[in-house]
């Protein structure tokens, strides 16, 4: 079901502040900025071979990111595998018994198609499912 892993969310309070260390002191290839209005994040991604570094800064209070920063301070945030249907898993996951934060697909950053499994069905670790292209 999982083809590979995708990329990993680093919530951060600032790119600006962050984004020195993961392009310049560690060289990783910097694939821009964007705004996910919807999540009220923006995102830096760092490309390491074919997987990616996805820095979330929260862009109001109100944000998942931000909330997530107040109780755990900056960290890692989210695992995310990539799969090739994003429907036939959403509908595994469900059949097993795990809590879908998202039932159906939505859009995330770069066109992706997302969904979300909560942290208290996956041992704590917020894992995304991601589908890229069609
Ligand atoms: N990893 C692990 N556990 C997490 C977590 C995370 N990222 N975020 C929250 N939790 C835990 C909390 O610690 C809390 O646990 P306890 O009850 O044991 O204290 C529990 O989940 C509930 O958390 P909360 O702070 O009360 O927050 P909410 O329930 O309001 O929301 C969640 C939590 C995961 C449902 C919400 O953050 C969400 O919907 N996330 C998915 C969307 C998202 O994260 N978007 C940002 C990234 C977007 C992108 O990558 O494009």
């Amino acid at each position: 079901m999982l083809t590979k892993i995708n990329h990993i969310g680093i919530a951060v309070k600032s790119l600006e502040d962050t984004l020195p260390f993961y392009r310049d002191s560690l060289g990783m290839a910097f694939a821009g900025i964007e705004e996910v209005a919807e999540q009220k994040v923006r995102v830096a991604m760092l490309e390491v071979g074919e997987s990616k570094i996805e820095l979330l800064e929260p862009t109001s209070e109100d944000s998942p990111v931000a909330k997530f920063i107040e109780k755990n301070g900056a960290g890692i945030h989210h695992i995310a595998y990539e799969v090739a249907d994003i429907e036939a898993a959403i509908a595994r996951l469900s059949a097993g018994g795990a809590r879908m934060i998202d039932e159906k697909p939505r859009l995330g950053a770069h066109g992706a198609r997302i969904a979300f499994i909560h942290p208290k069905s996956s041992n704590g670790v917020l894992t995304e499912l991601c589908q890229v292209g069609h």
